[in-house]
């Protein structure tokens, strides 16, 4: 066997460069790292050597390095992905927030965390935790509940096996995840006799797996029995490939659409069949459908309770719900009838088993009053009046090309978003099983690398931007341009709208309820420009539009600032969703919010 000696960092990084996506690019594009103790001299001296054949780029938090990364993927539909290395101890748990957000999406991305001495040679090292009961403990075993593969490397040859796993795991539909490789400080240095032929190039190709025969018969009769189907597409519809296969099934049995926070984008908002969006967030036509929908055909959906109104959309006595899904779990949920399969595959047998089969007409006439409605919702304010978040994403819309993609994550903006905003195929990125502040700039770094070609605008309240943004100054250094409108709106606008609703007082949310001596006067504009971003302020929606017309183009984001009204919420649609509103309480408010509380929940259908 003819072997290379090399450290266990050194072999890591060949082998990761090795790898290939199906279209023969890098799967692991590059990595992010922060250097420190427990990486900068293993790991970072084999990135350095290895620098032209995977890149590695530094950013200013881990956990925003991460988000960037996991943004990647999600805009590479899962088909690449990165890497992040940090040190140990506060740069790993730095990433434990982000491994969970990944999680939760089911989204792939390497970690590499440094790990203590595999020897206990200088132990207790800088930043090591130390437990008292149990000598195998490190901060890295935070990691353990959040990614879907977690190992320890303490000995070089460990790679041999742990890799392999890793982009097993990261490249499988059905459990696709984050992985945690957490690397021992001493073991990175440790050389090897690696076996040459470990270094083999390798395609990672995403596994399409066909149903199982009996589930197929049972979901072609449960769809043939149908009168009036409605299909939530998911997020798995876009990992699978299948979105023009979704588009066409629609199409060729006229059965029509909504699209959850993951999915949508799936088909432009033009088609015909796409009446929106389901639940919390939902259009008044897409829920009047799931509200009639004898069969809803889930498909690459978690069924999550914004999607489902937790659990009160779907109200059709008797109605089922068939579930088109790569991974068990999510298949039989709630008693869901299964379908374990690809989309694309399910999707088209089942057509295939439908023929000519066609469904009555979804109520057109609403789908047209919904987008009247909206209009006037999107359209400029009158006078001097603050624009609303609704207002503000009507201008971006009517600023936007085909090549327009908005992303967001957390505030108002996903629920206005999901609700009203009016893309193109492809034309929208919200991080939405998480709902991570901070994850906006970052994000939008990272999507802006996977899609060159799309405009990509980030719509961020101030609330999250104070979060997380210090990966600007990186996307400036970088040479990586997208639109960041920064909503500000003095505080947590969508939590104060919900602590309203549920009764309870303006407290602690928007900065003028939270306890001060000062006024809070932060200056988005100079905050900005002091990374480096070309900054506007836009007065108002006219000015914003121009901004955003002034912004395509640029080399280096731009980030424009407009004052918003924290009070509206999205002023159309929606439904019912569950917060915990207190039984208990002094204030005859929430008494009252406790009351609807429990009359909305009496709609909930909890098992099938
Ligand atoms: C990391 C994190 N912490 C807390 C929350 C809970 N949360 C959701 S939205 C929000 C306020 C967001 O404020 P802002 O970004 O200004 O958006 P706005 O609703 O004001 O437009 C909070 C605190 C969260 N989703 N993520
Ligand atoms: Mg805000």
């Amino acid at each position: 066997m003819t072997t290379i000696r090399l450290t266990a960092a050194q072999a890591l990084v060949r082998w990761l460069s090795l790898q290939q996506a199906e279209d023969g690019s890098r799967f692991i594009e590059g990595v992010w790292a922060i250097f420190g103790h427990g990486n900068v001299a293993g790991l970072g001296e084999a990135l350095h050597a290895h620098r032209d054949a995977l890149p590695t780029w530094r950013g200013h938090n881990e956990q925003t390095m991460a988000h960037t990364a996991i943004a990647y993927a999600k805009a590479s539909k899962r088909r690449k992905a990165m890497a992040v290395t940090t040190s140990i101890g506060p740069g790993a748990t730095n990433l434990v927030t982000a491994a969970a957000l990944a999680h939760v999406n089911r989204l792939p991305v390497l970690f590499i965390p440094g790990d203590v001495f595999a020897s206990r040679a200088p132990d207790p090292v800088l930043q090591q935790v130390e437990d008292f009961g149990d000598g195998i403990v490190s901060a890295n075993d935070c990691f353990r509940p959040v990614v879907r593969y977690f190992d320890r490397i303490s000995r070089p040859e460990h790679i041999l096996t742990a890799l392999p796993r890793a982009l097993q795991v990261m490249t499988d539909p059905a459990t696709c995840g984050p992985v945690c490789l957490a690397f021992c400080q001493d073991t990175q240095a440790e050389a090897f006799d690696y076996p040459v032929e470990f270094f083999q190039p390798r395609v990672w190709h995403i596994r399409r797996p066909e149903p199982d025969q009996r589930e197929l018969e049972a979901a072609v009769a449960t769809l043939k029995a149908a009168q009036n189907p409605l299909i939530v597409a998911g997020g798995g519809v876009i990992y699978s490939g299948a979105e023009a296969t979704l588009r066409d099934f629609a199409r060729t049995h006229n059965i029509p659409f909504v699209e959850t926070q993951a999915g949508k984008g799936i088909a432009s908002w033009e088609d015909r069949l796409n009446f929106g969006t389901p639940g919390v967030t939902g259009s008044d036509c897409g829920n009047k459908l799931a509200a009639e929908a004898d069969v809803v055909l889930a498909v690459g959906t978690r069924l999550q309770d914004f999607t489902t109104g937790s659990w009160t959309i779907f109200k059709r006595p008797g109605r089922r719900i068939l579930s088109v899904n790569v991974q068990p779990h999510d298949a039989t949920k709630r008693g869901a009838q299964p379908l374990v399969a690809d989309a694309r595959v399910a999707l088209e047998k089942l057509s295939a088993a439908l023929g000519a089969h066609r469904f009555a007409d979804p109520d057109f006439a609403a789908r047209d009053a919904w987008f009247k409605a909206t209009d006037a919702v999107m359209a400029a304010p009158t006078g001097n009046l603050l624009p609303s978040d609704a207002q503000v994403v009507g201008a971006v819309y009517r600023a936007a090309t085909p090549k327009t993609l908005v992303m967001g994550a957390a505030g108002s903006m996903p629920g206005v978003l999901h609700t009203l905003w009016r893309g193109s195929e492809g034309g929208y990125h919200m991080e939405y099983g998480f709902s991570c502040m901070g994850y906006e700039i970052a994000g939008a770094l990272g999507i802006k690398m996977a899609l060159p070609d799309r405009e990509v605008v980030c719509m961020v309240g101030d609330g999250s931007y104070m979060m997380a943004n210090s990966e600007l100054a990186t996307a400036v250094m970088m040479g990586v341009p997208f639109t960041v409108v920064l909503t500000d709106n003095r505080g947590f606008g969508c939590i104060n709208r919900l602590q309203k609703h549920t009764g309870g007082a303006p407290f602690n949310n928007l900065l003028d309820d939270a306890w001060h001596v000062n006024a809070s006067r932060i200056d988005f504009v100079a905050h900005a420009g002091s990374m480096g971003a070309k900054v506007v302020k836009a007065g108002g929606i006219a000015e914003l539009e121009a901004a955003l017309a002034d912004a395509r183009g640029a080399s280096i984001p731009t980030v424009i600032v407009i004052d918003t009204d924290p009070g509206p919420g999205t002023g159309a649609g929606g439904s019912w969703w569950e917060v915990g509103v207190p039984e208990v309480s002094t204030r005859k408010e929430v008494l009252a919010a406790r009351k609807e509380h429990e009359a909305a929940a009496r709609a909930q259908r909890l098992v099938n």
